[in-house]
């Protein structure tokens, strides 16, 4: 209740007793499977960024032996008051893989990485990419219906989900685990349980498809004069790579003095400073064809004044390097103290505007500045250009209720008025149920809602969240 004061209890749910746990233990079996001792049950009270806490006291491992997943960047995956926590780090097989379909059947406490190792041994890649990858669980992945670094090539999971099972809230088991690209027989239900958030039902089982291993993968990183030059290098680099174009990454200025201050050993990509940089990269079946198709990219933009600057990485140790100034921004954003994160997707003409007006919001009301005194040290935004979707995030030295309400409603609005998305890839959660009705009609919410009553009568899927 002092954590969240605007919440209150629902009182319809029981508390957990010894008799519950010893249901528990009798279902699941003693040992790990069932976790009440409060140090072990404390890393699931709290999420990665350290900003939402639930005072859960038992926690079930249908079914392995780390904790995964808990990476959801929007209190989704913590719980708010007592509820009961399930872990599916247990329940983490892979069932099948027929490599002329590329259909994987996996559990959904399989790491995303261990997954998509297992598919490089077999020439194949999993199509979701981000910088989670070690510790994320593909269920968790499908459930926020995350995007990553290569949505602009593999699209939306949304798509390439070819079949689930879920558990719904009254125990029915759900099989709608088609391998199958193709199946029009009436609605479409695992399309409901993509992005849900755990809200109507527990992921248990995929069915993912996953294309070809592409064999060849290039990387540049350019340094840009401004915001409409980085727009001109995207627009330009779709014409030159067309289909071996597999991301398109913005980051600002700000985002990369901060990944330096915090790893000021590493040498930067580019000599001088930029106030704009882009990672590109293109992955396609030759290598040698792709390189050069690049290299062209690369000095046309550098012939027209687009790009200021730009390096192609030679080999995979750089590739990786590349990678790393962008992939660790969420990581090395959050050293001060917390971040205020807005996940967004706006028309890409308008999009870095937002980091702009926000920054001058700041500043005018004495929260964003360099000492000790301002709450807020800085104002960034990167993201996945190709896609729209920018992250806007304020660093800060600790949370502040005064930053916050600068930035709430503020932000929502700005995106509403330019018919944008308050949540592009992240999902609702707990930070983002509130704000709904920025991006969606009541008509839709109102819709939303009685999905939610059908699957979920009595609101025991993550209670307080989503919608
Ligand atoms: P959790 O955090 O454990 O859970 C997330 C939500 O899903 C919760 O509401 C939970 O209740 C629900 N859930 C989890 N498992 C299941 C299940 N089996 N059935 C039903 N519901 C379930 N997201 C992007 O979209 N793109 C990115 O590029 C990206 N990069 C990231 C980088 C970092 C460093 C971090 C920390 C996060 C990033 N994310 C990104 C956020 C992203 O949402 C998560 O990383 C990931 O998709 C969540 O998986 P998880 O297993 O950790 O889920
Ligand atoms: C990314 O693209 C993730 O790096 C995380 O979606 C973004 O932390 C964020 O705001
Ligand atoms: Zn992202």
């Amino acid at each position: 209740a002092d954590a969240y004061p605007e919440l209150r209890r629902d009182e319809r749910f029981g508390r957990v007793t010894g008799e519950h746990v010893a249901f528990f233990k009798q279902l699941l079996g003693s040992g790990s499977a069932v976790v009440e001792a409060e140090a072990d049950v404390e890393p699931f009270n709290e999420d990665w960024m350290h900003k939402y806490r639930g005072q859960c006291r038992l926690v079930l491992r249908p079914a392995s032996t780390d904790q995964g997943g808990n990476t959801g960047l929007v209190g989704g995956s913590v719980p708010v008051f007592d509820e009961i926590v399930v872990s599916m780090a247990r329940m983490n097989r892979i069932h099948s893989f027929d490599d002329a379909s590329g259909c994987l059947v996996l559990d959904a406490g399989c790491v995303l990485e261990a997954a998509d190792t297992y598919l490089a041994d077999r020439g194949h890649v999993f199509p979701l990419d981000l910088g989670a990858k070690g510790s994320c669980h593909v269920g968790g992945n499908v459930a926020t219906n995350a995007g990553g670094l290569r949505f602009l090539r593999y699209g939306s999971l949304h798509g390439s989900v070819l079949g689930l099972e879920a558990v719904l809230p009254d125990g029915t088991v759900l099989d709608d685990l088609s391998t199958l690209r193709k199946n029009n027989t009436g609605y479409d239900l695992k399309q409901l349980f993509i992005g849900a958030e755990g809200s109507i039902g527990i992921i248990t089982r995929l069915a993912v498809h996953c294309p070809q291993r592409p064999a060849a993968v290039n990387v540049a990183f350019l340094g840009l004069a401004s915001y409409p030059h980085a727009r001109r290098a995207f627009r330009q680099a779709k014409a030159h790579l067309s289909e071996i174009l597999s991301a398109f990454e913005l980051m600002d200025a700000r985002s990369q003095q901060l990944v330096h201050a915090v790893r000021p050993a590493e040498k930067r990509p580019l000599d001088g400073d930029f106030p704009f940089y882009c990672l590109v990269e293109t992955s396609g079946s030759n290598g040698e064809h792709d390189y050069a198709k690049l290299e062209a990219f690369l000095e046309h933009v550098m012939s027209e004044d687009i790009v200021a600057d730009g390096v192609v990485a030679q080999d995979a140790t750089q590739i990786k390097a590349l990678w790393g100034w962008r992939e660790s921004v969420p990581e090395c954003i959050g050293h001060w103290g917390g971040v205020y994160k807005y996940d967004v997707s706006i028309p890409l003409p308008d999009m870095y505007a937002i980091v702009d007006d926000v920054k001058a919001r700041l500043a005018d009301m004495g929260l964003l500045g360099d000492t000790d005194q301002h709450p807020a040290l800085g104002v960034v935004g990167y993201g996945h250009m190709g896609d729209c979707n920018l992250h806007l995030n304020v660093a800060v030295r600790r949370y502040d209720k005064r930053v916050e309400q600068a930035l709430e409603p503020f932000v929502y609005e700005w995106i509403a008025k330019r018919k944008g998305s308050i949540s592009a890839e992240h999902g609702l959660g707990l930070a983002k149920k509130k704000f709904i009705q920025y991006s969606r009609s009541d008509t839709m919410v109102a819709l939303m809602k009685q999905i939610k009553h059908l699957y979920d009568p009595n609101g025991i899927m993550n209670p307080y969240k989503y919608i």
